[in-house]
């Protein structure tokens, strides 16, 4: 029986007179916290931190707390609709589980036979614990063509860690960091991937230094020793300007860089090619304060540096990512107590493996959406959105002729919104599995109703590179609702899979489990399992790189045809790069900074977290606002050279005059018409996707450095 050290807990069940309370792993987000779930009379009541566990040391977001209102929403889909009118006319039809997958499965095999298992994408979103499910029926189907937001989050982390140091390197909150560099992230808010707020405010009140690299004035940077506001999308020149100090000062490493790196010299001619004079040019950051921030994580032992979305949303993706790794490892960081260690994961089957990547023959991998072109991520099994709208769109290299989309809502998530209704309106046959009819689901031809977190048995944070799991335990069954794992093995013994899959998905967990010789009954009844805790691996067997040192000089990057060393390119829209697009539209627009309850464009239906948020804001500077005749609280039009959408202007200090912040994935389920007001203040209306201007080896697209004006709704050329 799992134990609850939490001393009170039986005299609560005993005071208020719960049924019990069940330990177990939230999943609102990306995952991580251990939390306890009240139940009374068959329901969850309450859901509270679970002190014991290791990753977020019962603390909780507004997410996690609200996640009972989600899962008991009125306008929750229950049971599998199909669609029996036009697209996005909203008339669907109740039908049962054995219809809705018998329909899916008969369209996968037609479209095989007739186009290739290349015409059918699987496609999800962010990270969802089901992505290992879902590379499992595509590469046993034989596509490569799985969509996710990989090209320009976490993938791209992941991708270069393992071409660079051969895994991501996880700050080590609990050896206490003694400087820590906050590069593009809010983790206080966001709480993403391996990092939850909580440890990393333990650090700051443990003494620890703090460099903020934001372009904005957050939380974190008004407490910092030193904030870099630079213009967004310039972290490339930024980085490489740091390096530039802690080389030609020789404050690095000499024993690291001598034995445990690869291409020193290369990378020092690079380096010197970026002087602080020029960095300061191009950054907006004046050059004694990016001296003075390299000094100090270069000098305070041991650093570490906790990085966001927000760098790999740019056209420098993958050089970005590398940078920061360099910048950890030359300063002796990397794998050292209170730094950024390259933690291992228990001894279990690993998402790769589970993905059944070798699965898809040469020959199928070939035919990747955009793998000619985004090499490295190719080489990682992602692909470029863009890629699938052209193939739907103008059934270029081939057609697309099938969409199952899991756990994702690109209407509102992915650039060049209208492009992405048009290709969703356009494709043959489209399947959604959702908690919700939102924008996207609209457009299907079959909803599959799936199971919220508190809905399923799960080996929680399987997938993370901080080397625990923790077991996510079934609490309660909503309608006719089922986790995305259990309706992909069905449908997977529907298209002939059956000897790839198990006979229910616990059969699944176990095989998970078998290299550690237990079984899902016996993980259950733990609280987690950490991976071995060893520093400095690579004294004694080096990186796990082609080299078996730290990449500075890439030989897989040579290898795949990109520049092996880090540089700086201007973003494909801007003041520099565009001189004539800015004159018009003087404004940089950096879009998505999330928002504490809302996921994305989730939980704009959750009564407890839209309290928080009613409407769609853009941030502006008072001296901006007031040259464009803008208001606090007044609704603005911002406006791309792609389109227009409305959101309510704040006005803050906190951000230079030439920047603007506007809110992402904002659509208003209160909105009964079908639509539900999806392209009234989407800001990926305004995004763009032009191939051209993605970073080369990864694909990501900008999101945060388009040109853009703002001004009050009511002046000429506004929407109303
Ligand atoms: N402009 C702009 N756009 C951005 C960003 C930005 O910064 N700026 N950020 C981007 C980033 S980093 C990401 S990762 C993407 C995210 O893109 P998405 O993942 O597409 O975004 P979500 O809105 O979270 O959509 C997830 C959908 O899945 C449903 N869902 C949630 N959990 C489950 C589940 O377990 N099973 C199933 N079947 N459904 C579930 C939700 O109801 C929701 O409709 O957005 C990107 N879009
Ligand atoms: N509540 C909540 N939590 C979330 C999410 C959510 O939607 N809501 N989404 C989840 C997902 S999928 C992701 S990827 C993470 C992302 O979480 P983060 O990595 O924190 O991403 P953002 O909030 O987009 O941006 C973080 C900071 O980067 C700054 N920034 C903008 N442009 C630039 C730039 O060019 N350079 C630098 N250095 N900084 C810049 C912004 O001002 C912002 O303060 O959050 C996850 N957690
Ligand atoms: S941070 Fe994520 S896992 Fe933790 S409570 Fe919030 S939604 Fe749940
Ligand atoms: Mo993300």
């Amino acid at each position: 029986m799992v134990q609850f050290k939490y001393s009170n807990i039986e005299k609560e069940i005993e005071t208020y007179g719960y049924d019990g309370v069940v330990k177990s792993h939230c999943r609102m987000c990306h995952g991580g916290c251990g939390v306890l779930v009240y139940v009374k009379d068959g329901k969850v009541v309450k859901i509270a931190g679970d002190p014991d566990c290791p990753i977020n040391h019962g603390t909780l977001c507004s997410k996690g707390i609200a996640s009972a209102q989600l899962t008991y929403h009125p306008d929750r889909l229950t049971y599998p609709v199909k669609r029996v009118g036009p697209k996005a006319s909203g008339k669907w039809e109740r039908i049962s589980w054995d219809e809705a997958l018998d329909t899916i499965a008969e369209r996968i095999l037609e479209c095989k036979e007739k186009y290739g298992p290349e015409s059918v994408v699987f496609g999800y979103g962010t990270g969802r614990e089901n992505e290992a499910a879902i590379y499992r029926i595509a590469n046993c189907l034989g596509s490569p063509n799985v969509l996710t937001a990989g090209h320009f989050c976490y993938g791209p982390r992941i991708s270069t860690s393992i071409i660079t140091c051969g895994t991501n390197p996880i700050v080590d909150y609990e050896n206490f960091p003694k400087c820590i560099i906050l590069w593009g992230n809010n983790v206080t808010i966001v709480n993403a991937d391996e990092y939850k707020g909580q440890p990393f405010s333990v650090a700051l009140d443990h003494g620890a230094k703090l460099i903020v690299i934001d372009p904005r004035l957050t939380r974190p940077a008004a407490r910092a020793d030193i904030w870099l506001p630079l213009r967004p999308g310039t972290d490339s020149a930024l980085a490489l300007g740091m390096l530039n100090v802690i080389v030609n000062e020789e404050l690095y490493d000499k024993e690291f860089v001598e034995n445990y790196t690869y291409g020193w010299q290369q990378f020092v001619q690079r380096v010197n090619e970026y002087p602080l004079e020029k960095v300061e040019e191009i950054t907006w950051v004046p050059k004694d304060k990016i001296r003075e921030a390299a000094r100090l994580f270069a000098t305070t032992k041991p650093s570490a540096i906790q990085w966001g979305v927000a760098i790999e949303q740019q056209n420098n993706c993958a050089d970005n990512d590398r940078l920061l790794m360099f910048l950890m490892g030359i300063t002796g960081n990397l794998d050292a107590p209170g730094g950024q260690v390259l933690f291992r994961t228990p001894e279990i089957i690993n998402v790769g493996h589970f993905g059944a990547h070798g699965m898809l023959s040469k020959d199928q991998f070939a035919k990747r959406l955009g793998g000619d072109r985004f090499r490295l991520a190719s080489r990682f099994a992602i692909l470029q959105p863009r890629c699938v709208w052209d193939a739907i769109l103008k059934e270029e290299p081939y057609p697309v002729k099938m969409l199952f989309l899991i756990s994702s809502n690109p209407v509102m998530t992915r650039p060049n919104a209208k492009d992405v209704f048009r290709a969703l309106e356009r494709v043959e046959f489209m399947a959604v599995a959702d908690f919700f009819l939102t924008p996207t689901a609209e457009l299907a031809d079959i909803v599959l109703p799936a199971a919220t977190w508190l809905e399923m048995d799960y080996i929680g944070d399987f997938w993370k590179r901080h080397g625990y799991i923790l077991p996510r335990r079934k609490v309660i069954q909503v309608g006719e609702c089922r986790s995305d794992h259990e309706m992909l093995n069905d449908l997977a013994h529907r298209i002939g899979q059956g000897k790839y899959w198990w006979d229910n998905f616990e059969q699944a967990l176990d095989f998970i489990l078998k290299p550690m010789g237990i079984t899902w009954q016996d993980f259950k009844q733990m609280d987690y399992i950490r991976g071995e805790v060893k520093y400095y691996k690579y004294k004694e067997r080096g990186f796990s790189t082609p080299t078996r040192k730290l990449e500075l000089y890439s030989t897989v990057l040579e290898k795949l045809g990109y520049d092996p060393l880090p540089q700086h390119r201007e973003p494909p829209e801007s003041p520099v790069s565009t001189p004539e697009v800015y004159e018009k539209y003087p404004y940089i627009l950096i879009t998505g900074v999330r928002q504490p309850g809302f996921f994305h464009s989730e939980n704009r239906q959750i009564p407890w977290v839209r309290e928080l948020h009613r409407d769609p804001i853009v941030e502006i500077h008072p001296d901006a606002a007031a040259n464009e005749g803008i208001k606090e609280g007044d609704w603005v039009v911002i406006e791309s050279r792609r389109g227009k959408v409305r959101q309510r202007a704040k006005l803050t200090l906190g951000c230079d005059p030439r920047i603007v912040s506007a809110q992402h994935a904002w659509w208003f389920p209160e909105n009964k018409d079908p639509g539900h007001g999806w392209a009234e203040s989407n800001i990926n209306i305004l995004t763009e996707d032009d191939l051209e201007g993605m970073d080369p080896a990864m694909g990501a697209s900008n999101l945060k450095t388009a040109l853009c004006r703002i001004y009050p709704e009511k002046q000429e050329g506004g929407l109303s």
